[in-house]
């Protein structure tokens, strides 16, 4: 195990189940099995797996606040400054198994409308974010969204809807703003997520869950593809012998394959 991973044995709470589109989201049997079988198993070599998340949002709504904090709580986090985009890495381990995300940050570019479509390319989770304490900045969130979806096809996304600076209003307050942010939400097929990088509040708690269903969404999408390749190698193994049109004899005695069918 790796020291500055952030440990995920379960998938973890939504913010708020009536807020998000994957409730009930879970490490199944089968998972498990694939785990354990396929990426586990001793003889294997474990690829790593790496998701990129895309944060996106007006200026100043805290989208580098929300990661610098998830680096303060001393994982794993690496920044890799590159020019105009800036992006992390932090580390976990899910289920035993190591994966990483790749968090992408603006870098003040989202100031003058400029973010490049490398930016958003093969993105598979969005966290849109909007400032709690400025609400209008909600519905600005918007006009990114749609960036982000004329790049990237929608279904291939996991998306979050974040309100951050939680500290800055009251209970009440919040309450209010979730339920207009729930609205949202609906409208983006994301799941809610309110908080604090000043306090530090859900701050982990949110990057463990976009980590969990991330991977296990790469998981499914594994045993998927490995399904269809096994319903494949099946139907070739039943097609062959009734396709194969009769060779005529061989002089010297000759092993060839075709397929699954070693006729010799
Ligand atoms: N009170 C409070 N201030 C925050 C929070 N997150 C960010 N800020 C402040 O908001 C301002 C903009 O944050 P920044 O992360 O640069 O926003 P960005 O432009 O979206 O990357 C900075 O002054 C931060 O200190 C928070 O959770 N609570
Ligand atoms: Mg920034």
């Amino acid at each position: 195990m790796e020291t500055d991973s952030i440990l995920i044995p379960l998938v973890p709470w939504a913010y708020d189940n009536n807020i998000t589109p994957y409730e009930n989201t879970c490490f199944d049997g089968e998972v498990e099995q694939y785990i354990e079988n396929e990426i586990l198993s001793p003889d294997r070599k474990i690829p790593l797996r790496v998701a990129k998340c895309i944060i996106i949002g007006p200026v100043s709504v805290g989208k580098t606040s929300l990661i610098r904090r998830l680096g303060a709580n001393g994982y794993g986090l690496k920044q890799r400054p590159t020019i105009g985009i800036d992006y992390w890495v932090q580390k976990f381990e899910v289920l035993g198994t190591p994966f990483r995300l790749q968090i992408w940050d603006t870098a003040g570019l989202e100031r003058y409308n400029s973010v490049t479509k490398s930016f958003y390319r093969d993105a598979q989770i969005v966290i849109m974010q909007f400032d709690l304490s400025r609400p209008h900045t909600l519905n600005e969130l918007k006009e990114f969204v749609r960036d982000v979806l004329t790049v990237n096809q929608e279904e291939r996304l996991l998306i979050f809807l974040v309100g951050s600076k939680k500290d800055l209003i009251s209970e009440a307050q919040c309450r209010v703003l979730e339920k207009e942010a729930a609205q949202v939400a609906k409208q983006f097929e994301a799941e809610y997520w309110s908080v604090s990088s000043l306090t530090g509040k859900n701050v982990q708690n949110l990057f463990s869950r976009i980590a969990a269903l991330a991977f296990l969404k790469m998981i499914k999408t594994e045993i998927e593809i490995k399904e269809s390749f096994r319903n494949e190698d099946s139907r070739l193994a039943i097609m062959c012998p009734e396709q194969m049109t009769p060779e005529p004899p061989l002089k010297s005695k000759k092993k060839f394959n075709c397929c699954h069918c070693n006729i010799t």
